[in-house]
């Protein structure tokens, strides 16, 4: 199973992210953008686990604690490829998610997962192969509290991404 751990939204923090894919959308020549049931902020992804490793996923997630902390999208950017682009949501970088993101990828590194070592920038994916004409810009931030993360299973149905959680952890 390929396998992330990553925050999901409320429809309304979906609708407002669908909002701006729709808006780069319409500046774009080319692009696949996110469905909006996959739209999500991804705090480490796994990659390809066997029952062994998802156990240890789970295990990770549940030692870690976190109080519920306010999560605020703030600008649209992207990273540059060759010729075509990925275009995102930028989530602003509070205290509290990125403390969430450390002690979540040293516990999995501890269980021994061997993880992405750039550092985090945490986005929502809009689009990928995004020819755009268009440059990053500031959005009226808005969020959401964020109480819950979920194991999420990464799988091709008919053609199609499909994300699914199969485990959570809750604030305490
Ligand atoms: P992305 O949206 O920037 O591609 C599921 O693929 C999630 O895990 C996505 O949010 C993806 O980020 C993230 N991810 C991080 N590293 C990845 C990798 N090496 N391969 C695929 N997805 C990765």
């Amino acid at each position: 199973m390929r396998l992330f751990i990553a925050i999901n939204f409320t429809t309304e923090t979906r609708s407002r992210l669908l909002a701006l894919r729709d808006e780069l959308r319409a500046r774009s020549e080319f692009g696949n953008f996110s469905a909006p049931e996959n739209l999500h902020l991804t705090l480490a992804f796994l990659g390809e686990c066997d029952a062994k490793q998802t156990a240890a996923a789970k295990a990770a997630m549940d030692t870690i604690s976190f109080e519920p902390f306010p999560l605020s999208i703030e600008c649209v950017g992207r990273f540059r490829r060759d010729g075509s682009d990925i275009w995102w949501a930028g989530v602003y970088k509070d205290r509290a998610l990125l403390n969430l993101q450390q002690s979540l990828t040293d516990k999995l590194i501890s269980e021994g997962f061997v993880l992405e070592k750039r550092k985090y920038s945490p986005h929502i994916t809009l689009g990928r192969k995004v020819v755009a004409d268009a440059s990053p810009w500031k959005i009226e931030p808005f969020g959401e509290m964020v109480g819950k993360i979920d194991l999420m299973k990464s799988e091709r149905i008919q053609g199609r991404l499909t994300y699914t959680p199969i485990y959570e952890k809750r604030e305490n």
